[in-house]
């Protein structure tokens, strides 16, 4: 072990403190973890978690939502300024617009989006729990936001009316068909892996179509020789970790998500040591975004 890990160790115990780690972190953030996963899995450790005090190392949304789920703990994000630009796409406003022009309709917002339009939204889903929850959902008309991609695929799968919003990560836009058919062409054997929020001629090349989590749980299971990965770099890490005899390709070495390249170790020792930055949410739009989140956890 580290210094730096050592000392973030002694000071975890100290403040009764976990330290939860999204799929899309650098490597040695991973390694510092006590848990790894998507927002989905991360949201359940957050609400079943003893400790005091969450470290939540991936971007801001994410240490929101757990802050939302356990309202009574200290949540710390280790750079305050760790946001997301699909989540920046669409306000609360937008919502309650779209709302008035479809009257009777659903609204399912992702869970990479503010806690104002969270307190809009029916259902939060998560890419590995979406296209089950449209499914089970009443309503025929379904108002996705604000994953234009994400939305799409689950347009492809679904009876349901979907009506999307324009926003999209711009992350898994860099995936580029040319740069994905070389590869393929370098790899033939390889698997194709991509992330639903990717274009659509970026998902019809691909194998398969899965959140970070099905990803892990897909190559566990099937133990590939060669995987092409169309996701963020950081989940290359995750996917070795737990299978390190397989081949892993990045689908673009431009994928790579600069909010959630901001935590570092000495920002997380800080946090630990400080108790900040701290993240609060004002409590009448946390008690109807955790409705809505509520929801999301039951898929
Ligand atoms: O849900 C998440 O954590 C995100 C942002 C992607 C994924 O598929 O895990």
């Amino acid at each position: 072990m580290d210094n730096i890990t050592a000392e973030i160790r002694e000071w975890q115990k100290k403040q009764n403190a976990i330290i939860l780690v999204h799929n899309y972190q650098p490597a040695e953030i991973q390694e510092i973890g006590d848990f790894r996963g998507d927002s989905l899995d991360l949201s359940r450790k957050a609400a079943q978690a003893e400790a005091e005090v969450i470290v939540f190392c991936g971007v801001r949304f994410m240490a929101e939502t757990a802050k939302i789920l356990s309202p009574r703990k200290t949540v710390l994000l280790p750079d305050i300024e760790a946001g997301c630009p699909l989540a920046d796409m669409v306000t609360a406003k937008d919502i309650r617009e779209r709302r008035k022009e479809y009257p009777g309709a659903t609204v399912v917002t992702y869970i990479n989006s503010s806690v104002e339009a969270k307190a809009e939204s029916d259902y939060i889903c998560t890419s590995s729990n979406a296209l089950r929850l449209v499914n089970q959902i009443p309503e025929e008309t379904v108002l996705f936001f604000p994953d234009q991609n994400l939305g799409d695929f689950i347009r492809e799968k679904t009876s349901k009316k979907m009506v999307l919003w324009p926003g999209y990560c711009p992350t898994h836009m860099v995936f580029l068909p040319a740069e994905l058919a070389a590869l393929k062409k370098k790899y033939p054997r390889a698997i194709l892996m991509v992330h639903p929020e990717c274009r659509r001629e970026i998902r019809n090349m691909a194998d398969l179509v899965f959140s970070t989590g099905d990803m892990v749980k897909w190559v566990k299971k099937n133990n590939p020789g060669e995987v092409i990965v169309g996701t963020e770099i950081g989940m290359i890490h995750r996917l070795r970790r737990e299978n390190p005899n397989i081949t892993y390709i990045p689908g673009s070495d431009q994928a790579s998500c600069p909010n959630m390249k901001k935590i570092t170790p000495e920002k997380i020792l800080r946090s630990l040591k400080e108790l900040k930055p701290i993240i609060t949410v004002p409590v009448g739009i946390a008690e109807r975004a955790k409705l809505a989140l509520e929801r999301m956890l039951k898929y």
